[in-house]
């Protein structure tokens, strides 16, 4: 129970963290028919296979993530590559940076190896000419835990970019989990925020009532359980958005709001 909450607790923080900071692009790969329609997969060793969106249900939150593998019952030789939509810069000004999450699947099979490739025209592969980021896995990101990764993307502000996790140059191993995409930075004065840094759900915690706030209009939002269930919906809503929860059972829910290409996904507590 001590654990749950303090689970709960860093939820909360981070999710309030997120919604003050600007972030210009978010990914959590909550909704695997969203990521398959908004993000490119790759085989480009003609194996046939190639990043895919998996879950796990690990307690008492549900984890869900994009995997990649270098074995499958006999070792594999991947290049597979994971290429995001398109990143739009052009509106940031300062420091820009990439967040993410990173991990192998087993204790001891975990040095996986892949690079983090930026194109600023397009997402085909040969459009990827900058390699800003490269490792092999260290035991601290083995067996399913969770490392985290920040790389320095100021050089991009003003652009529009694309990112490529390629995972390649390892075998035998077992799986490369990726998830918790972010990219953050400040935008100048006068310049309109992106739609991520203006959705907020209030009060937060909620009892009866809550209200999703923010500038979007005939947007589709769904509340959703820790589990993946789809509680409640509301299609061509606007801002703000009352929503009665009083019928639900108490706990942590996710609020996807998705409006046009974007999707926004904010916690809330709801008591
Ligand atoms: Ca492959």
């Amino acid at each position: 129970m001590k654990n749950l909450l303090l689970s709960i607790l860093f939820l909360l923080v981070t999710g309030s963290m997120y919604s003050q900071s600007t972030a210009l692009f978010d990914e959590q790969f909550t909704d695997s028919a969203t990521v398959v329609n908004t993000w490119k997969f790759v085989d480009q060793d003609g194996d046939s296979q190639t990043w895919y969106w998996d879950w796990y249900d690990g307690g008492p939150v549900m984890e869900q993530y994009m995997t990649s593998r270098s074995w499958d019952g006999s070792p594999l030789t991947p290049e597979n590559w994971l290429i995001s939509p398109a990143i739009n810069l052009t509106s940031a000004a300062g420091a820009v940076n990439l967040h993410y999450v990173i991990s192998g699947a087993d204790d001891n099979y975990y040095e996986e190896h892949y690079k983090l490739l930026v194109s600023i025209t397009n997402n085909e592969v040969g459009s990827f000419t900058d390699n800003v980021f490269e490792e092999t896995l260290p035991s601290s990101a083995a067996n399913g835990v969770w490392d985290p990764r920040n790389i320095d993307l100021t050089s991009y502000a003003g652009k529009t970019v694309y990112l490529a996790w390629v995972h390649y140059d390892c075998s035998d191993m077992y799986k490369l989990l990726l998830d918790s995409i972010q990219v953050t930075g400040q935008t100048g004065i006068g310049i309109q925020t992106p739609v991520s840094a203006r959705v907020e759900i209030v009060p937060n915690p909620a009892v009866d009532d809550m209200y999703v706030k923010g500038d979007f209009h005939n947007a589709n939002v769904g509340i959703y359980s820790l589990t993946g269930e789809k509680v409640l919906s509301f299609e061509n809503a606007s801002a703000p958005l009352q929503v009665n929860v009083s019928s639900l059972v108490s706990g942590l829910y996710m609020v996807k709001v998705t409006s046009g290409k974007q999707t926004i996904v904010k916690k809330v507590l709801i008591k």
